[in-house]
């Protein structure tokens, strides 16, 4: 029915009279947009269908994705492409006097993450469900995703993001599928048929229900699911507390604090806040998950113990790692298993990836909230760590530090990490030097005892999204040059390398870069009513605001250069657009003032007519993935410029490389392995390397005012954020500033600020030889498949979750 271009005419116009009652000429975009969305689910059903019958005859193993974020952006475009139906509506809806761009940007994006984690979530469905793989996400259905940023006076302002106002046309709510997630109360202990059995009472019941997204494969049929759940009340529940149900005032009550649970995404991807409501989160998504895999599993199986053959419970990060003591309670109390069996079970069946080694963002949660929000869950968990820490004290008699590192309650809190290690047969990191890290360093005690645990698995991006539909003409010339294996097969973009001398090739990058820059220019126009030179760099940062991304050393950089042009005016450089696009977590103030600061120097350079056809600066607002696809592709240097050690892995990086920019950055991450793979003269790199930065931690010898009083440039931005007309602008900048001298600089920007100006000026000249630069452009698209989520997916599929 979407196949055919006159057929789609004819359905669509059906379809939007029947859903809304109007014809095409009347109808509002909405209209138009929720109408599609109508067909093109309906299309999927089918496949919907028959993945999962599939799945169910041949009794293939799951893979289940746990993660509280899932940061999906939008899905016609995508769902269109991976369909193979995105050419037969474009053009349909043409002849109608629709233009599908139109209808695309009607859609909200789903915002429920905060940034790399969330959006890597979203990239392994879209690998797993293109290379048939059975896999599924398993997260919250967030009634709010990532706050709305509004910049008013160059400060950020938050506003709910109503994602869910016109509805969503890519769920099904699934009411059958409902289960019932028990929180608070207390537990005793009976001895039934002579075994010891734990009777949990006065909790309270909240309704679990699963609405179910459709994840398209790439032209394949495929369709997998993300089950999101949201939280509601059970009626008849208020008889556990014995309250009489007329009192109104506690239903009301009990209605508000029941749906709170997924009413918002919290904001905040670093400092963990001991919030009840996350850890209410938490177990809310790990007990419904978990009690509809193991519901499912016995539909098909006779027992618990062929459990780790058929399914594989993947955790991102420790937010779900609640599942470790939820499937022993439903093993144990439910199940009825041994301790040792059930524990045999769940080890087998639980792997999971470490994102960060930032010591405030590995959480832990104090005891006493967990036993009183989960007291049976906290039982299991305080015999986990008495056996756990019992038998490392046999392997290793008198080894105290061994066991105070590897404890999971110490200290009055329980450690979330050390949970997740435990209880898991595979612990990841994200990058080589992630892993590396890990492994010597923070949980080097971890790794000494359990070395078998630990592996790498480099994060990767669907290039799907991030080339194919976020930037097709790059990839329509790409397809002319070497055919369109590369779409299924990404490592096929390297024999782009031997076009890298060809001046046709190049000058068609050059033309579709353009093309790209005149785009987002527009978009620039409209947001900001500010005028960009397409002609000039664009030299982009986007990312959430943290110190460690170190967005303030970009700005130092730029009020540097801003100072060097008012002393010359006349000094050889290319002109430089600077654009930013960057969250902060609404509690952390220090990232809140770096915007305030981006915005305030932008004003003072983009109103300077003295030096304007060199320099702007853009701050654009409420960054988002939809925002991302437009400016990529339109970048031509990529910053990266965390501390050494501190970005566990980064994924804008490979998403900027995989459309021809040029990397500027530390060695962190996966910019580490993006070098190895483009080579050194194809990257810019400066700075710190992480064992110089882990050293500096570990025996101290650096002083931030050494920096300062060494070298006058550095001094002379550093006096600008408190004096003169920069500071005058908010008051001052005087906790930036301090952070950066009196706080003697833990992120070491002053340290790496000469390397970078260095390294920017070698970028500036490289630019200025259009050949060369383009040469470097096509290498990194080249090189970029390696960096494709299907190559993550398939080392996660074989070397982890074992399924095919
Ligand atoms: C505990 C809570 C406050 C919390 C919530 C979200 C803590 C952390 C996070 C998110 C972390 C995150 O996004 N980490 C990023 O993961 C990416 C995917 O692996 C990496 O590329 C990136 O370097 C890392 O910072």
């Amino acid at each position: 029915m979407l196949t055919n271009k006159e057929e789609f005419k004819q359905v669509f116009q059906k379809r939007l009279v029947a859903l809304h009652g109007t014809e095409v000429q009347e109808a509002t975009t909405q209209e138009i947009y929720k109408t599609l969305g109508s067909l093109v689910r309906e299309y999927i059903s089918e496949n919907w269908i028959n993945t999962n019958a599939s799945y169910k005859k041949s009794g293939v193993k799951q893979v289940y994705y746990f993660s509280l974020e899932f940061l999906l952006g939008r899905l016609m475009g995508s769902n269109l492409l991976n369909l193979d139906i995105y050419n037969v509506c474009k053009e349909g809806l043409l002849e109608l006097g629709i233009d599908l761009d139109d209808i695309e940007e009607a859609e909200p994006d789903a915002g429920l993450g905060n940034g790399g984690l969330g959006r890597l979530a979203a990239c392994f469905l879209d690998s797993l469900a293109s290379l048939e793989l059975p896999g599924h996400g398993c997260g919250i259905r967030y009634k709010y995703g990532l706050f709305e940023q509004k910049i008013i006076n160059g400060y950020q302002v938050e506003l709910p993001d109503n994602w869910l106002k016109e509805g969503n046309v890519w769920e099904i709510r699934k009411s059958d599928k409902a289960v019932e997630v028990k929180f608070g109360g207390y537990v005793t202990t009976e001895q039934v048929d002579g075994r010891l059995s734990f009777l949990h009472h006065n909790y309270e019941k909240v309704l679990a229900v699963p609405y179910d997204m459709p994840v398209v494969g790439y032209k394949n049929e495929v369709v997998n699911t993300l089950r999101l759940w949201s939280a509601e009340t059970i009626i008849g529940n208020f008889d556990a507390y014995s309250i009489s149900t007329h009192d109104q005032r506690k239903i009301i009550e009990y209605k508000r604090s029941t749906e709170a649970i997924t009413e918002f995404l919290y904001p905040d991807d670093s400092h963990i806040e001991g919030r009840t409501l996350r850890l209410k989160q938490q177990y809310f998504l790990v007990s419904a998950g978990i009690q509809s895999i193991l519901h499912n599993h016995k539909k098909h199986h006779h027992d618990v113990y062929s459990l780790p053959e058929n399914v594989a419970i993947h955790v991102n990060d420790t937010h779900p790692v609640l599942a470790v003591p939820e499937l022993m309670r439903i093993l144990l109390d439910d199940e009825l298993l041994s301790w040792d069996d059930a524990w045999e079970i769940m080890t087998k069946t639980i792997s999971y990836t470490n994102h960060t080694t930032l010591a405030e963002a590995l959480e832990t949660w104090p005891v006493d909230l967990m036993r009183s929000l989960l007291p049976r869950v906290f039982m299991i968990i305080e015999e986990i760590n008495r056996r756990f820490c019992q038998q490392v004290w046999a392997d290793n008699p008198g080894n105290w530090e061994l066991l105070r590192s590897v404890e999971i309650i110490r200290d009055g809190v329980v450690r979330m990490a050390n949970l997740a290690i435990v209880g898991s047969y595979s612990v990841n990191g994200v990058a080589q030097v992630h892993t590396e890290i890990i492994k010597k360093r923070e949980m080097k005690h971890f790794y000494q005892y359990f070395p078998e645990k630990f592996n790498n698995k480099t994060n990767g991006i669907t290039h799907r999204r991030w080339l194919l539909r976020a930037n097709p003409l790059l990839a329509n010339v790409i397809t002319e040059l070497i055919g369109s294996d590369w779409i299924k097969n990404p490592t096929e973009l390297q024999q782009l390398s031997k076009y890298v001398k060809d001046a046709s090739f190049q000058e068609q990058i050059r033309s579709i870069k353009h093309n790209n820059k005149l785009n987002l220019a527009k978009i620039i126009s409209k947001e900001c009513g500010l005028t960009v030179d397409v002609g000039s760099i664009f030299d982009v940062q986007i990312k959430r605001l943290h110190a460690y991304k170190r967005q303030v050393l970009n700005v130092l950089h730029i009020m540097d250069l801003y100072n060097r042009l008012k002393e010359d005016p006349t000094i050889d450089m290319p002109p430089r657009t600077f654009i930013f696009g960057a969250k902060a977590a609404p509690s952390y103030h220090f990232a809140k003032k770096v915007i305030k600061l981006i915005n305030t120097v932008a004003s003072i350079i983009n109103n300077d007519k003295y030096i304007n056809d060199k320099l702007k600066v853009v701050f654009l607002e409420n960054y988002r993935v939809s925002m991302a696809e437009v400016i990529i592709p339109a970048t031509d240097i990529s910053e990266q410029i965390s501390t050494a050690s501190k970005e566990a892995s980064g994924t804008g990086n490979m998403k900027f490389m995989m459309n021809g920019a040029i990397t500027l950055g530390t060695l962190d991450g996966a910019n580490i392995e993006i070098e190895e793979a483009v080579g050194d003269d194809n990257i810019f790199i400066f700075g710190l390397t992480p064992n110089e930065v882990l050293n500096y931690h570990q025996v101290g010898g650096y002083s931030s005012w050494d920096m300062y009083n060494t070298h006058p440039r550095i001094r002379k931005v550093m006096e600008q954020l408190i004096t003169g007309e920069v500071a005058q602008q908010a008051g001052d900048f005087k906790d930036i500033y301090d952070s950066l001298l009196i706080d003697n600089d833990e992120y070491f920007v002053l340290k790496d600020f000469i390397p970078y100006v260095d390294a920017q000026l070698k970028a500036g000249q490289a630019y200025m030889n259009q050949n060369k630069w383009t040469q470097m452009a096509i290498e990194n698209i080249a090189q970029s498949g390696k960096f494709s989520s299907d190559r993550t997916i398939k080392e996660y599929a074989s070397e982890i979750w074992r399924i095919r």
